[in-house]
């Protein structure tokens, strides 16, 4: 059995990586339809072109383009280098949302549901080394109610158009939003890497497992490397654990990463595959109200994120990525959640390297009818047959399964977030979730499991945070109850936060409090939208996390304003950034540098 998602490719001395963004020749499947199989062809001269990595929804000034409900097809030449005779090959897409196809030539060689997660086609047999051949990319936005996220396509009355609509406040930009690569491994290779440390003492403990391709008779070899390049553990075999006298530890801010290099060995002593993890050496654990990252009290502080900018959409920007962690740095951000799904892999790896603490989430958002007022004067039913569905929770249980395969080697993530606003206050929410924590603990026993719980779900009516390890918390008082009062706002949430101390005792985050805020709008009343209401709203939550005991960390939302879907609430999107959607900072960051900064140096 293959494992799900293969290593990140790499070069190494057995490894060679080809990046294939760039330009590539883009066109929509006309609806439905449709019949026409724009990959058995070069597209015609004059095609129009599209930028990979990014959602092709803003990059064309065409309102059909940006509103497209289906299939789209990015196609471009490619040459299998030709020294590859004897390996084996592969294409592979780092997410196609949401659903993708890899066709060489006329045939349709991989297919992938799920949209922020890779899958890879192997074309070994079908292109020669040497030879050119034809890729086209396939990607489908639809969303139903047995996808994750989910949605649902409306038929316009009038135009009998289809409308993709959804209950996630974020646009759902589509397309190849990240790296296309070739690469190739011999044909003797490791498939996957599993690395679990622990500490004892000064010496710090790797636990590892490899899985290799073909029941060679090879042998395995293990080495361990410093950051000065020095081996300090070698080991040899499929599963172990090799130990590092005098660990250095990774923590966090202060990341420190060794390099986990196994090799497949032949008899005469060459090595025919090798791979690196970059591995930090830590522990997480949760003890009563404290969450503990190498037995140490941690508290998060920062923020709710997205994958998102201008023109781009949600298409991986190194230059954006680099700036946001240098933002977080001058805000005092130790931590972020990758809310509402997972993230590129050099976000991760970005993460690895510089010690931010990364709560990691699945694409399992909006799976609550309620909450968009879609109900009408009846009780909603989010779990039922209609909506949130059987097929829906194998549709999650997979999201689970392929972000924990992806991410399980990274330092940063220290949990995992398997959902965001479930209606978890609703019939047939615990038979639903109970199964999905449960394979999340079977997947990995290592790190804790949350989700993040919506308002409406109160420490009184949410029926499965006993489930889960640790209480994030999405709260909008004062924004969306008692909006504008203060006063009133902050009673209220007191009162939630100490229902949910005295109940679970369990550490609470609060994984969600912010405002909307137009940059440059100012009100010396403080009024809802200005900067000054931003600011004194945050304060207000300060001072309430402050008197709790059971705080375990504060995420503002959002990092940046965001594009969302069209709408009566929102104005050219979400703008409950502390920076504006190109980054500069609203007023109420300086007081959350002042906070924050006070608060990592305390600890
Ligand atoms: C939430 C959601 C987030 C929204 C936010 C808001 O609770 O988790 O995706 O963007 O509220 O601003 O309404």
């Amino acid at each position: 059995e293959q494992p799900l998602i293969k290593l990140k490719p790499q070069r190494t001395s057995s490894r060679e990586l080809v990046n294939l963004d760039g330009l590539w020749k883009f066109t929509l499947a006309s609806g439905v339809n449709d019949t026409s199989q724009p990959w058995t062809a070069p597209f015609p001269r004059g095609s129009l072109e599209c930028p990979v990595p990014a959602s092709y929804n803003d990059i064309f000034v065409d309102r059909d383009i940006h509103d497209h409900v289906g299939w789209a097809y990015y196609q471009r030449d490619v040459f299998v280098p030709k020294g590859w005779s004897k390996e084996q090959y592969f294409v592979r897409a780092e997410s196609a949302t949401h659903h993708g196809r890899i066709y060489v030539n006329d045939r349709l060689l991989a297919e992938h549901v799920g949209g922020y997660t890779p899958f890879e086609a192997d074309i070994t047999d079908f292109v020669t080394a040497g030879d050119k051949f034809r890729l086209t990319i396939g990607v489908n936005n639809e969303l139903t109610h047995e996808t994750i996220p989910p949605g649902k396509i409306e038929i316009g009355e009038g135009t009998g158009k289809r409308i993709q609509t959804y209950n996630h406040d974020f646009y759902n930009y589509a397309g190849l939003a990240r790296s296309v690569w070739l690469y190739s491994v011999p044909r003797q290779h490791i498939e996957d890497i599993t690395v679990v440390t622990d500490v004892e003492g000064e010496t710090g403990l790797v636990n590892y497992k490899i899985k290799v391709a073909s029941n060679s008779t090879e042998q395995i070899k293990i080495s361990v490397i410093d950051e000065d390049g020095v081996v300090v553990a070698n080991s040899s075999g499929a599963q172990g654990t090799v130990k590092i006298n005098s660990v250095k530890l990774w923590q966090p801010g202060a990341a420190y990463l060794y390099q986990f290099v196994a090799s497949i060995v032949d008899s005469r002593g060459k090595v025919v595959d090798t791979y690196s993890v970059a591995t930090g050496v830590r522990t997480v654990r949760v003890s009563g109200s404290k969450f503990l990252i190498n037995d140490k009290p941690f508290y998060f502080t920062g923020f709710g994120k997205h994958e998102d900018t201008a023109i781009r959409g949600k298409g991986h920007d190194q230059a954006y990525m680099v700036h946001d962690f240098q933002l977080m740095d001058w805000i005092g951000a130790n931590s972020f959640r990758t809310s509402h799904y997972p993230y590129a892999e050099e976000v991760m790896d970005f993460a690895d390297r510089h010690g931010i603490v990364v709560i990691d989430e699945t694409p399992a958002v909006g799976l609550n009818i309620g909450l968009l007022g879609v109900s009408g004067g009846e009780a909603p039913k989010t779990f039922s047959q209609d909506n949130i569905n059987n097929n829906t929770q194998k549709a999650h249980e997979q999201s689970i399964r392929e972000l924990i395969s992806r991410d399980k080697n990274h330092a940063s993530v220290v949990m995992w977030s398997i959902a965001n606003e479930p209606a978890s206050q609703e019939d047939g929410a615990r038979e639903y979730f109970e199964p999905l924590v449960k394979l999340t603990r079977e997947l990995d026993p290592t790190r804790p499991v949350t989700f993040a719980n919506v308002g409406l779900a109160t420490y009184e009516l949410d029926l499965i945070s006993d489930l889960f390890d640790v209480d994030c918390l999405n709260r909008y008082f004062g924004w969306y109850s008692e909006t504008g009062d203060l006063e009133e706002a902050e009673i209220a949430l007191e009162k939630e936060l100490r229902g949910w101390e005295k109940k679970f005792n369990k550490p609470i985050i609060m994984s969600e409090y912010g405002a909307d805020t137009i940059a440059g709008l100012h009100s010396t009343l403080a009024l809802p939208w200005s900067e000054e209401f931003q600011e004194q709203m945050l304060d207000m939550y300060h001072r309430v996390f402050d008197r709790l005991e059971s705080m375990a960390g504060e995420h503002v939302w959002n990092f940046a304003d965001f594009q969302t879907t069209v709408g009566t609430m929102r104005v050219d999107g979400n703008k409950k950034g502390v920076f504006t959607r190109d980054r500069k900072p609203k007023m109420a960051a300086h007081g959350l540098k002042a906070r924050w900064t006070n608060i990592t140096a305390s600890r």
